[in-house]
């Protein structure tokens, strides 16, 4: 590979719903830029950029791959980025690493749903996008419903640079208005021919000519004068005027495309060397790089795929992570276009490549030259949108299968293991349920691990709505020495101003607190306990134990064995045995008597509530409605962006299994959503009643 300097590197995403043909371009653009001398198909399972076993597999992409072509003196580096939302995290890596986008439009669809999703991230990530209408040689497609397709979408910001002379098989030649030349194809394999334009198309090219001038000019003051003055702008003029555009996320360039034949694909190539922005990055600053995707690869071991931020990178550097101090120094240095790995002497600021075998080469690690500190912001991925729990089949294989995921966790950002202590569950989070799959298959297939996935335990809270009094004495003689301990308590909710005002026995009493002890509790609300116990009856030295009883009872609620919260406790009589009271006997106290109180309460089972927000098209609307209200969800307002329906609701977590899926199949994959913990709000009575049977009949199969 020659030497290039960050004004001659270009990196670009390709973006677009499945099956719009990414691949298909990022092959016929590896071949154009000479990467490659033979194209293969994701039929034929022979692509560099689907080259992993589970991409062949499922002949789709799923993790976004590194490729490159060297075209006229320029290297374009893209990254061939999986289509589907389960696979999205591979795309957000790309936004971060690529100054520009292509979005791959499928003439016979025109715009999909996933292609509006890519736009609006795009434009959320302020990504400049160029457009390839695809598949112009099949026979579904139509130039005038495209167009009015994508105007409907994209609407002000389309700039056509092209338009085809035909479409379907007849495919062969695109009239390019920028060039104002006819580029004819000879065969499948890209070969051209580049004319006048044909005397029939005369009269369209000069319109769409204009058309792309006076677009050109938009975006350029000094240029929209010339062109008021002379009605007209050179081809550098143009280029310059559509650079801003593009650069700015103001204009989208229209491309015409047959990936599977190689037409047009060169043109593309030229136009993004030309007009695509190229990195912004300091050539002859000190050596960074940041990590953007991390993977295990045959025969490599651990891969690095790194963005050069700054300077210069060579093999024998010592670079450091400014995060954590840790130092590593790299044998060797590679250029990628996916499994194809060439050493190269030097990558400059801008520039793509990889290295193997680092002690801590984990996604969004910064490494920088020793002292200076650079450091870059971690890759912010979407929330997952996918929680199941995760056991090995063999309970012998958890420890393999803990090992595993965590392998996993790390190569995949957006793969997310917790272990949750109050659940005693793994619980395995991702995009959706394809990506958990996904995992699954890993697990079974790389690791040689059987797995079951099933739903989360909910983690309930329980809490109190009134005052309760009881008492508890615990007496022990059997045998050696006994054990002694009386505990006389009084439970409220621990809410508005402390009162400590009761009825104790029938009769009104004025409690004074003598010692107090406020827990915030680890799992949200509070334990508020008050020591009122008068005349000596429980030394001040047992306090400590009664609390330790309540608090393991808050551990394991009175109810259903989930965390309570929110109580006020207060010890206001008991008794003491002068030779047999200790520790121990009070624990046992405290905790009873806690126990019964808390029962006689008016407890209540609380459960964990998500603001749910969802962006659907219009049409859905309805059936997204009415089954959040099927889920107990509570309808917030409504609001509207861009043809999209937002709807707002409050919904029990344990009513969202599954959720991301059921959304998908009501609308066609077209909707997105957002899930974040809002608070605990109490189960309604029947939700309650269940619990405490299922509850009560574990306790028995116990
Ligand atoms: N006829 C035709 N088929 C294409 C073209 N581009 C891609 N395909 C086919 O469309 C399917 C999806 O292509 P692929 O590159 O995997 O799409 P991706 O999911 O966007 O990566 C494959 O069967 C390709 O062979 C094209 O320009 N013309
Ligand atoms: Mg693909």
């Amino acid at each position: 590979m020659k030497d290039y300097s960050t004004k001659d590197i270009r990196n670009v995403v390709l973006l677009g719903s499945t099956k719009s043909g990414k691949t298909t371009l990022a092959e016929a653009m590896l071949y154009e830029g000479k990467v490659i001398d033979r194209r293969g198909t994701v039929e034929d399972k022979n692509t560099v950029s689907d080259n992993d076993e589970l991409e062949k597999l499922n002949q789709r992409s799923i993790y976004a791959t590194p490729l490159y072509a060297e075209f006229q003196g320029t290297k374009i580096n893209f990254i061939d980025a999986p289509g589907s939302d389960d696979f999205i995290g591979g795309a957000y890596s790309a936004f971060r690493v690529c100054e520009s986008g292509i979005l791959v439009i499928n003439a016979q669809q025109g715009v999909e749903v996933g292609t509006e999703n890519f736009v609006r991230r795009a434009e959320e990530n302020k990504l400049p996008l160029v457009i390839a209408v695809n598949q112009l040689d099949t026979d579904k497609a139509d130039w005038d419903n495209i167009q009015a397709s994508m105007k409907e979408a994209l609407g002000g910001k389309l700039v056509y640079v092209q338009f085809p002379t035909a479409t379907g098989a007849s495919f062969d030649g695109i009239v390019d208005v920028l060039t104002m030349k006819y580029y004819h194809f000879k065969d499948a394999n890209g070969t051209c021919e580049v004319l006048d334009i044909p005397a029939a198309f005369a009269d369209q090219a000069e319109e769409a000519r204009n058309e792309l001038i006076e677009k050109a000019a938009e975006f350029d003051d000094a240029l929209m004068e010339k062109f008021f003055e002379e009605g007209t702008l050179s081809e550098e003029e143009i280029m310059s005027g559509l650079n801003q555009g593009v650069t700015s996320g103001q204009a989208y360039p229209v491309f015409c495309i047959s990936a599977k034949k190689d037409i047009g694909v060169k043109r593309l190539l030229e136009f993004i060397k030309g007009v695509a922005p190229a990195p912004k990055v300091d050539e002859n600053g000190q050596p960074a790089l940041f990590i953007y995707k991390n993977d295990v690869e045959q025969h490599l071991g651990e891969v690095s795929y790194f963005k050069v931020m700054s300077g210069t990178i060579t093999p024998g550097l010592d670079l450091e992570d400014p995060a954590t101090g840790n130092k590593e120094r790299f044998s060797a240095i590679y250029a990628v276009a996916g499994s194809k790995k060439e050493s190269v002497p030097a990558l400059k600021a801008g520039d793509f490549g990889c290295v193997v075998k680092l002690k801590n080469g984990k996604s969004s690690t910064t490494l920088s030259a020793i002292g200076s500190g650079i450091e870059y912001p971690k890759i912010a991925y979407p929330a997952p949108k996918y929680r199941c729990a995760i056991k090995a089949k063999v309970q012998q294989e958890e420890q393999k299968l803990g090992d595993a995921l965590k392998k996993i966790a790390s190569q995949d950002p957006t793969t997310i293991v917790e272990y949750s202590k109050e659940l005693r569950q793994t619980i395995l989070s991702g995009n959706g349920e394809q990506h958990i799959n996904v995992t699954k298959w890993r697990l079974n297939n790389e690791f040689n691990v059987e797995v079951e996935l099933f739903a989360p335990k909910v983690p309930y809270r329980e809490t109190i709505t009134k005052v309760a009094q009881a008492q508890y004495r615990h007496k022990k003689q059997s045998g050696g020495a006994g054990q002694f301990g009386e505990v006389h308590l009084l439970v409220c909710p621990a809410e508005g101003e402390l009162n400590t005002k009761f009825k104790i026995d029938g009769k009104d009493t004025q409690l004074n607190i003598k010692t107090q002890d406020i827990t915030e509790l680890e799992w949200g609300g509070k334990l508020e306990f008050y020591n009122c116990v008068v005349g000596g009856a429980i030394d001040l030295g047992f306090m400590p134990a009664i609390l330790k009883g309540i608090k393991e009872r808050m551990v394991e609620g009175p109810l259903t064995g989930s965390y309570a919260r929110d109580i006020r406790v207060f010890v206001y009589d008991g008794k003491m045995h002068p030779v047999d009271s200790k520790e121990i006997a009070f624990i046992i106290a405290g905790r009873n008597a806690f126990r019964e109180a808390f029962r006689n309460a008016g407890p209540k089972i609380l459960e964990p509530i998500y603001n749910v927000e969802v962006m659907t098209p219009a049409e859905y609307q309805g059936a997204v409605m009415s089954d959040l209200q099927n889920r107990r969800g509570i309808l917030g307002d409504l609001g509207a962006d861009k043809g999209f329906s937002i709807l707002r609701a409050r919904v029990p977590l344990a009513e969202l299994y599954r959720y991301s899926t059921t959304l998908s199949s009501l609308t066609s994959g077209s909707a997105t959503f957002t899930m974040e913990f809002a608070d605990y709000q109490p189960v309604p009575g029947d939700v309650q009643t269940k619990l405490l049977a299922d509850y009560a009949a574990q306790e028995e199969e116990d």
